[in-house]
């Protein structure tokens, strides 16, 4: 009897605690993404996981880490309630106490965020209002059931009970579905006009249209890699976005969205890799970025002699800090506003974010840019160098293989793939078969250095089990280093190995 009393009781928290937390996720559609209760705390725990874990989770779940960390929580507020539930039953108020405290801690963690405002705490002390309600009134119902257990109340109290608990789960099923017609609404495409680019030329197909299976030579934007640190994806409006330049400058500026689309704008191909994409992964794209110089920004500013690295921060608490040498070396670092003829997609970073040919994403592609300081590498470090990731990050040279895949037929094969070195350039791919000798590949077309390669070697593959390896050398002829190392502090370097069954 007891124990059915406590199962109801924790299920009951349970589901206060489940509607709380909608109601929060439902105020932060207009108090902003980043003050959801669930993306508060999600946020809270990535800071506060050691770079080991993190990287475990990557490797792990990949680009899917988020979900991840969003269920492990879902299920740590499910259990929280559970006990709510307990507590409450047996004090009739601790566990209403626990319930608030939790919902108000992540509206007080909202307020810390990069991108939060006054707002911000809403989202959170609206879960703990209706978490906090749900529960008492329920428990409350409970108490009152048991306490009249031997009169003859029970029959309407326990119908009254039922009708409530059934009316909970009711709202929480109506909330979640408002809560995911809403949403994703608030992710698409931006619509906004960019002016014509300066070059129109465009880029022909490559040698995907020949080799299925080959990455295409310009990455679609919906295939396109996805990293950042953001629970949600921030949403900022061009019509209020305003960058701010400042730290060791004569000529501190802030420029809105239009004055930055008035500048010159020139259109590169280059292709953006993480550091943490492991020798043969996913976490590379090559499209056409249009945008203004870096350095036409900083000339204008007046950098003093003294500054040594931009540190570049986006609105979702990210920084980078890029050597302003490498900016104005001439390499085209640009303040980006489009990606393959279109607007950065919200996930990309709309409506502006930076992009620095030749170096790995973490240094110097910040998204939903908000401010460029410029200053000393001992004066201020980035989200990642801080973290222990290198202070340069030049991208290593690479190669992946795409095909063939695993269902292979003895006879006649194509062994193709992509190859980067960005900022140096391909100039030779080889193949090994087994340790058989390395045969030079053919190269698809050179669209400039700062972009990948597709490359091919046809081969006559003979059933069994065989290895594939493959092997690059940059625009300045350095072969790539056969050395095994891992992501971590500054890229992973080794050849991309294949085994195929050939039947
Ligand atoms: N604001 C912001 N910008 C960011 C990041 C981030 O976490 N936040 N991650 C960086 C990293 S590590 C990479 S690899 C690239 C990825 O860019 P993409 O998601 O557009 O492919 O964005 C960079 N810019
Ligand atoms: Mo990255």
């Amino acid at each position: 009897m007891g124990h059915a009393r406590q199962g109801t009781a924790g299920v009951w928290g349970l589901a206060a605690a489940l509607v709380g937390v909608l109601a929060g996720q439902i105020t932060s559609i207009f108090t902003g993404p980043s003050s959801s209760p669930m993306d508060a705390v999600g946020s809270f725990v990535i800071d506060l996981t050691p770079a080991p874990v993190k990287e475990w989770a990557v490797a792990t779940f990949g680009t899917g880490d988020k979900a991840f960390l969003l269920v492990v929580i879902a299920i740590a507020v499910a259990a929280l309630g559970w006990v709510a539930g307990v507590l409450q039953r047996r004090t009739g108020w601790v566990g209403a106490v626990l319930l608030g405290a939790l919902g108000l801690g992540s509206g007080l963690i909202a307020t810390t965020r990069a991108a939060s405002s006054p707002t911000s705490i809403l989202a959170g002390m609206l879960a703990a209002l209706v978490a906090v309600w749900v529960l008492r009134w329920g428990i409350g119902r409970l108490r009152a059931l048991e306490e009249a257990t031997n009169a003859d109340t029970t029959e309407p109290n326990r119908r009254l009970f039922m009708i409530g608990g059934a009316g909970v789960a009711l709202g929480g099923l109506g909330l979640a579905a408002v809560e995911g017609m809403v949403r994703p609404a608030a992710v698409g495409v931006p619509p906004i006009a960019l002016p014509t680019p300066t070059t129109t030329s465009t880029l022909a197909p490559g040698l995907e249209t020949t080799i299925s299976g080959l990455s295409p030579l310009r990455t679609p934007i919906e295939d396109f890699y996805r990293i950042d640190i953001a629970l949600s994806v921030p949403r900022r409006e061009a019509a209020d976005w305003e960058l701010v330049i400042d730290g060791m400058v004569r000529n501190p500026f802030t420029i809105t969205f239009d004055e930055l689309l008035a500048m010159p704008m020139v259109e590169r191909d280059v292709t953006l890799t993480c550091v943490s994409n492991p020798i043969g992964g996913p976490y590379v794209g090559s499209t056409r970025w249009q945008g203004v110089l870096v350095a036409d920004i900083i000339r204008r500013a007046d950098p003093e002699a003294r500054a040594e690295q931009i540190l570049s921060s986006g609105a979702d608490g990210f920084s980078a800090s890029t050597p302003l040498g490498v900016m104005l070396d001439g390499r085209d670092a640009m303040i980006a506003v489009a990606m393959d003829g279109q607007p950065l997609t919200r996930v990309h970073g709309f409506p502006a974010r930076l992009l620095t040919p030749g170096l790995y994403g973490y240094v110097g592609a910040t998204k939903w840019l908000e401010k460029l300081t410029l200053t000393t590498f001992d004066e201020a470090q980035s989200y990642w160098t801080k973290r222990g990731w290198g202070e340069q990050g030049p991208v290593k040279t690479a190669t992946r293989i795409d095909v063939p895949g695993n269902d292979l037929s003895a006879g006649d094969a194509t062994i193709a793939g992509v190859a980067w070195a960005t900022h140096r350039g391909i100039s030779k791919v080889e193949v090994r078969v087994d340790d058989g000798p390395w045969q030079e590949a053919t190269l698809g077309e050179d669209v400039d250095a700062d972009y990948w390669r597709q490359w091919h070697l046809p081969w006559k593959a003979e059933s069994g089990t065989h290895q594939l390896t493959a092997r690059a050398t940059d625009g300045k002829g350095e072969v790539q280093t056969d050395v095994v190392q891992d992501v971590l502090p500054d890229g992973p370097t080794g050849y991309h190995v294949r085994t195929v069954q050939v039947k």
